[in-house]
């Protein structure tokens, strides 16, 4: 059984999704970002800079925060979607997502989603660099079934709730006709769409 502290956002979806995937048991714990309970001490402990998602095992009484860092130990634990094989080019897709992707369209929710009108310079920046994200993912998607190869893994597991936000994006998704087509392909897997809707509130996965 895991335990799964996180909240309704892209990076706590990739972990109730891996969770949904693997088909391991595990109990939601809410941590509601809007009232800052990811900065009572309690939670500092386990998530040292107040971010979730975070993981503990109950089994092994491991905790596991970052969610790179979780979907490997989770994928090494089910023997699922990462291998002694694809692990370099997983690793790198992986990275690229929690150090590039994800942190630039999570600039441009900020700039263009939130509070659009604040900054020229930051909506102009942040919105120029996710369109390149969007090309150079459709390019990749273009020669390579899944983001590492032929295998669906971890990589996508990461990057695909990000994208799940196409309709804040305001970038075209069905113009990326490869990105389109992986994107749809992922959101009819049955375990992605109950990790997406894992408060089991009826939520749906926005189509293109
Ligand atoms: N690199 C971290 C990022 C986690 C992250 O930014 N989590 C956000 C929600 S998506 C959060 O907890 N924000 C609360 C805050 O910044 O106060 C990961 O991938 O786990």
């Amino acid at each position: 059984m895991i335990e799964l502290f996180t909240a309704n956002t892209p990076n706590g979806k990739k972990i109730s999704i891996m969770l949904e995937e693997i088909g391991y048991e595990y109990k939601v714990n809410s941590i509601d970002l809007n009232k800052g309970e990811q900065f009572n001490p309690d939670f500092k402990k386990i998530s040292p800079f107040s971010k979730i998602p975070v993981i503990k095992d109950l089994e092994s009484n491991e905790i596991i925060f970052e969610s790179g860092a979780i979907l490997i130990y989770l994928a090494e634990k089910s023997g699922k979607y990462l291998n002694s094989k694809n692990r370099n080019i997983v690793t790198q897709w992986l990275m690229a997502q929690m150090g590039y992707v994800g942190p630039i369209l999570g600039q441009h929710h900020q700039f263009h989603h939130y509070n659009a009108g604040k900054s020229k310079f930051g909506e102009e920046r942040y919105f120029r660099i996710s369109r390149s994200i969007y090309k150079d993912l459709n390019y990749r998607l273009s020669n390579s079934k899944y983001l590492a190869g032929n295998d669906y893994s971890i990589a996508d597991i990461a990057t695909w709730p990000w994208i799940a936000r196409h309709d804040w994006h305001d970038i075209g998704l069905k113009n990326h006709a490869s990105l389109c087509r992986w994107y749809e392909e992922i959101a009819n897997r049955s375990a992605v769409k109950r990790g997406y809707d894992y408060l089991n509130k009826g939520e749906k996965i926005p189509m293109p």
